[in-house]
């Protein structure tokens, strides 16, 4: 795995893709300047993928016969995939996105903790962690109230998909959004431009890839609705929490942000309004 000679990057992702998690690197990468590899393919396709810092699609070969590295997949993922015992000693949950340093010996996990190693790699181009250990600490604060709603918006997304979502996980959810928008809606009081500081920082960049991906839940509404349940994320809430929805609009339209927002946020209206024809 070692690579000779000055690596091509500064960091190799794989996930599968398009994944809002992966923005929150390529965001900063962009903002401070560094290279990254991904690597990855639909959701679909990674479950036909060898799991590795080389990953690549399984063979023709290899998909007939039985492989050591078959295990079953837990969250996000109900069939076998193929994980490489290298990868899991680098990658020890064994989730996507997995990051990796240029000689596939460091394995970083957690798309909070990828963003930060772009921004350590890059803090001298850009300060996206912050200016000082106040600042980087307080944007900490932010990236972990987000990992405790995104915990919440992926047990909540992955129950809605399976058919399995109860009405107790519906008002989890419920009560989750409203901590985390009023959070980040008092965070921008009075008047703030960014939620730390005086520039973009990596706790607006969580955000907004948070903010989207619970967004998928305004797809499902007439799943929703067959339960006699409501969108969580209903039309009503951008107006409740004003600052909150100007920042994230604002952002989305930064040239750092918008490569991976804008695409994705045009196919899911896509998809938004084709749930609410059929639902019709
Ligand atoms: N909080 C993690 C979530 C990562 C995660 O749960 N990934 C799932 C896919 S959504 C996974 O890799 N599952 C692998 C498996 O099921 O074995 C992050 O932000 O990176």
């Amino acid at each position: 795995m070692a690579m000779s000679g000055t690596p091509e990057f500064d960091l190799r992702i794989f996930s599968y893709l398009p994944n809002p998690r992966i923005w929150k690197a390529t965001i900063a990468a962009r903002l401070c300047g560094v290279r990254l590899d991904l690597r990855g393919a639909t959701p679909r396709e990674l479950s036909e993928w060898l799991w590795d810092f080389e990953a690549r699609p399984l063979t023709e070969a290899e998909r007939e016969a039985p492989q050591a590295t078959e295990r079953q997949g837990r969250t996000g993922f109900s069939g076998r995939l193929y994980k490489t015992e290298a990868f899991l000693d680098a990658h020890p949950f064994g989730t996507v996105p997995a990051a990796f340093s240029p000689d596939g010996r460091v394995g970083i996990f957690e798309s909070n903790s990828i963003m930060r190693a772009v921004a350590r790699l890059g803090q001298d181009r850009y300060p996206v962690y912050g200016t000082d250990a106040y600042a980087a600490a307080r944007i900490d604060s932010f990236l972990d109230a987000s990992l405790v709603f995104a915990r919440d918006t992926q047990l909540y997304l992955l129950a809605l998909a399976k058919g399995s979502l109860t009405a107790d996980l519906h008002t989890r959810m419920r009560d989750a959004f409203g901590v985390f928008v009023a959070g980040i809606e008092r965070g921008l009081a009075p008047d703030r431009q960014f939620l730390v500081g005086d520039a973009i920082t990596l706790a607006d960049i969580c955000f907004v890839a948070e903010l989207t991906l619970f967004s998928n839940e305004k797809a499902q509404a007439t799943r929703l609705a067959e339960q006699g349940l409501a969108c969580v994320f209903h039309d009503d809430i951008p107006t409740r929490f004003p600052r909150a929805f100007a920042h994230y609009a604002k952002l989305c339209q930064h040239p750092a942000f918008a490569p991976d927002v804008a695409p994705y946020v045009d196919k899911l209206e896509r998809d938004i309004a084709r749930d609410r024809h059929s639902g019709r």
